[in-house]
C-alpha cells in the first residue's frame, strides 16, 4: 500500500499503555491503524510512543472580541457587565477586516496548540452585523485547515433593543451554525424566558444547533437553565442544545439543584464550563467567603451528562490573558472544579477533546478511526495526566492529512 503520511509507533489515547500502533493516512483520510504496518509513505513521522489524540476542540470562544484587551479601556471592576459595556464601545468601530485579522490570528494561535475545531460566538446585537460577517468570512477562509462553527449571539439581549430580534433572524439567514442567547441579561425574567422559547423556535425553523449563554451570574434566582432543559425535552432537540457557563448553578441551594439535575438528565443537553474566565468574572460582588462561580462540573459529569471546557476569551474586555491553549483551560478546570482524582483529571482532558466534539455535534468527523478525516495531534506526553501536568507541547498538528504545525519542546540544559 502507498500512502501520503505514516505515523510510526503511536500511543493512541484510547489504547492500553505501551501498545503502540502505526497510523497510515492517505490524502485526507485515515486508512489503516495497526502495529508495524507494511506500507510505503511519502512522508513518515517517528512518533516513538508519544501520545496521539484527536485534536483539541474549542467549544466556546468569542473570536469577534479576541485580542482587543485594553481597547478602548481596561476592565477595572472585572465584572461581566463592565466587559459588556467596554465591548459595546469597542464594537462601534468594528470593520470586517478588523474582525477577520484578529480572529485569524487567534485561530492560528489555537491551531499551534492543537485545536482544529472551534465554536465561536459572534455578537449579532450590533447594527451592521459586522462581527458576524467577519466571522462567516473567516469560517470560509480557514476551512482547509480549521473547522469553525459560528453562533449568532445577541450580546445585548434578544430583546435588549427593538432591532435585535430582526438582527438575529438576519444572522440566521446569512448562515450561522447555531442560535445563541443570553436570558440572564434580558431586562426582565419574563423577557429571559421568552427569549429561550424564541431561540428554540428559530433553531427549529432554520434547522440550527443551539448554544445559550445561560445564567452567567452568581444570582441563585437566575433559573433559565430549567427553561432551556424543558424546551429541549419538549422539542426533542436534546443533544443539539448546549447551555454555556451556567455559573448560577454553583449558587443554587442543594434542594433545587437535586430537582434540577433530574430534569437535566432527562434533557440530555450539553454543558460548557469556562473555568479560566468564570473563576475571574464571578464572585466579584462577594466579600468573603468568595464564591468560585463555576457550574457543578463534577456532578454533571458524574451524572453522565456531556461537559466540555471552553477558553471563552483570548485577551478581550472580559479577560486580558489567554493564549488559546486548552491544556491551560483543562488545568484550571482540574483546580476550580476540584477534579483532582486520577479519573477526574483524565475526564478534564476529555472535556477539551471528545466532550467538545460531542457538544459541537461533530459525529464521525472526529476521532482516530479508519475512514475518518485525518485530524490528529501528537503530544510530548505519554498519557492525558502527563499532558495536563506539563501542559505538554503539541509536537505535530495534522489537519486533513497534512502536517500543519510542528513545534519543538523547549530544551533545558544544566551547567553545574
Ligand atoms: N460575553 C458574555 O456574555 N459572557 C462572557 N463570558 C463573554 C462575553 C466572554
Ligand atoms: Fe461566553
Amino acid at each position: 500500500m502507498d500512502v501520503t503520511l505514516l505515523l510510526r509507533q503511536c500511543q493512541l489515547i484510547d489504547r492500553e499503555p505501551g501498545i503502540w500502533v502505526d497510523v497510515a493516512i492517505d490524502q485526507h483520510e485515515i486508512v489503516a491503524i495497526a502495529p508495524d504496518l507494511a506500507v510505503s509513505a511519502q512522508k513518515t513521522l517517528e512518533v516513538n510512543g508519544k501520545l496521539v489524540s484527536a485534536p483539541f476542540v474549542e467549544s466556546h470562544i468569542h473570536l469577534d472580541s479576541a485580542l482587543t484587551a485594553g481597547e478602548p479601556r481596561w476592565n477595572l471592576s472585572g465584572t461581566l457587565f463592565e466587559g459588556i459595556d467596554i465591548w459595546r464601545d469597542r464594537k462601534q468601530s468594528l470593520t470586517v477586516e478588523d474582525v477577520k485579522a484578529r480572529a485569524i490570528r487567534a485561530l492560528r494561535q489555537q491551531a499551534e496548540h492543537g485545536v482544529l475545531f472551534v465554536r465561536s460566538h459572534a455578537d449579532v446585537s450590533e447594527a451592521n452585523l459586522t462581527a458576524l460577517k467577519g466571522l462567516l468570512a473567516v469560517r470560509e477562509a480557514v476551512k482547509d485547515w480549521m473547522t469553525l462553527q459560528v453562533v449568532a449571539f445577541p450580546q445585548d439581549g434578544l430583546y435588549g433593543s427593538e432591532r435585535n430580534e430582526a438582527l438575529m433572524v438576519e444572522a440566521l439567514r446569512l448562515g450561522t451554525d447555531a442560535v445563541g442567547g443570553i436570558p440572564h441579561y434580558e431586562l426582565t425574567r419574563e423577557d429571559g424566558v421568552r427569549s429561550v422559547h424564541r431561540i428554540f423556535e428559530l433553531a427549529q425553523e432554520y434547522d440550527r444547533l443551539i448554544d445559550i449563554h445561560c445564567d452567567e451570574i452568581d444570582d441563585p434566582q437566575s433559573r433559565f437553565l430549567e427553561v432551556v432543559a424543558a424546551c429541549a425535552i419538549r422539542s426533542g432537540l436534546g443533544p443539539r442544545v448546549t447551555a454555556s457557563h451556567t455559573t448560577a448553578f454553583g449558587s443554587y441551594n442543594d434542594a433545587y439543584a437535586l430537582k434540577l439535575m433530574g430534569i437535566l438528565k432527562r434533557s440530555q443537553i450539553n454543558f460548557i464550563a469556562n473555568p479560566l474566565i468564570n473563576i475571574t468574572l464571578q464572585g466579584r460582588t462577594d466579600t468573603y467567603p468568595k464564591r468560585r462561580g463555576v457550574t457543578r462540573v463534577k456532578e454533571l459529569w458524574q451524572s453522565g451528562l456531556n461537559v466540555s471546557f471552553g477558553h471563552d476569551c483570548i485577551q478581550d474586555p472580559w479577560y486580558s490573558l489567554g493564549t488559546g491553549n486548552l491544556l491551560a483551560v483543562a488545568d484550571m478546570g482540574v483546580h476550580v472544579c476540584q477534579m483532582t482524582g486520577r479519573d477526574e483529571i483524565n475526564a478534564c482532558f476529555e472535556m477539551v477533546t471528545g466532550g467538545g466534539a460531542k457538544t459541537l455535534n461533530l459525529g464521525e468527523n472526529y476521532g482516530i478511526e479508519v475512514g475518518r478525516p485525518a485530524n490528529l495531534i501528537v503530544l510530548s506526553a505519554k498519557d492525558r495526566y502527563e499532558a495536563i501536568l506539563n501542559r505538554s507541547t503539541v509536537r505535530y498538528v495534522i489537519s486533513k492529512g497534512r502536517v500543519l504545525v510542528e513545534t519543538h519542546p523547549p530544551q533545558t540544559t544544566w551547567h553545574p
